[in-house]
């Protein structure tokens, strides 16, 4: 499991080098925004069940045979593992966010998932379609475009540094697109 910090070690180590002036650039940077990358991990972490639950409901709401006999989220033991598999692919995104880095979400929940999914009939469309939903709600957590209840007691405000935040959310749209493609 590597971070932004370890992953540059290990580049410039592969060609027995010191780290770049370039490298170091970046490193710096990763430093500046790093209250932004806390609150960007916050606005995803501390609204994990509602963007899991939301997210799995929308893959039913569009295929119902999933909560129908031979549906793979039927009966409840497997709507429970559905719900749970969401967490932990939400909670490994938010680890790497954290890293700056993907390997933790690689090597800990990545890998061998899509054989188990295979192998266990779970359907990848239906799994791809629950992290797309989680990736939207995710990115418009960050970027603080989840107004639709603005005003109402339903509306959350998260505490976040000003600034811009697209590039967290870009970055952590990359971590979702990582599951996705793994799970394809
Ligand atoms: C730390 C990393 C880690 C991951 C990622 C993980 C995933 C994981 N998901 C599993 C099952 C499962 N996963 C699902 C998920 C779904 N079914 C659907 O229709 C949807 C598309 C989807 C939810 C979005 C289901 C239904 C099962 C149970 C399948 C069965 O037993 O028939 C299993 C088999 C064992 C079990 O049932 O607990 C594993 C190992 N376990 C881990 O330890």
């Amino acid at each position: 499991m590597l971070d932004a910090f370890s992953r540059a070690v290990i580049g410039a180590d592969a060609s027995t080098a010191c780290l770049s002036a370039d490298k170091i650039a970046e490193l710096r940077q990763f430093v500046a925004d790093g209250n932004k990358r806390l609150d960007a991990v916050n606005a995803v972490a501390s609204n994990a069940s509602c963007i899991v639950s939301d997210a799995v409901s929308g893959m039913i709401c569009e295929n119902q045979s999933l909560i129908q006999g031979g549906g793979n989220c039927y009966p409840n033991r497997r709507m429970a593992a559905c719900l749970r598999d969401g967490e932990i692919i939400l909670r490994y995104v938010t680890y790497a966010l954290l890293a700056g880095d993907a390997s933790v979400l690689d090597d800990r929940c990545l890998n061998g998932l899509k054989e188990t999914y295979v192998a266990l009939g779970v359907p990848a469309a239906a799994a791809v379609r629950a992290v797309g939903i989680m990736k939207a709600a995710s990115v418009a957590h960050i970027n603080q475009t989840n107004v639709m209840y603005q005003g109402t007691a339903k509306y959350r405000k998260m505490e976040t540094a000003q600034g811009d935040c697209s590039a967290l959310a870009s970055e952590c749209a990359s971590y979702f697109d990582r599951v996705a493609a793994a799970l394809s």
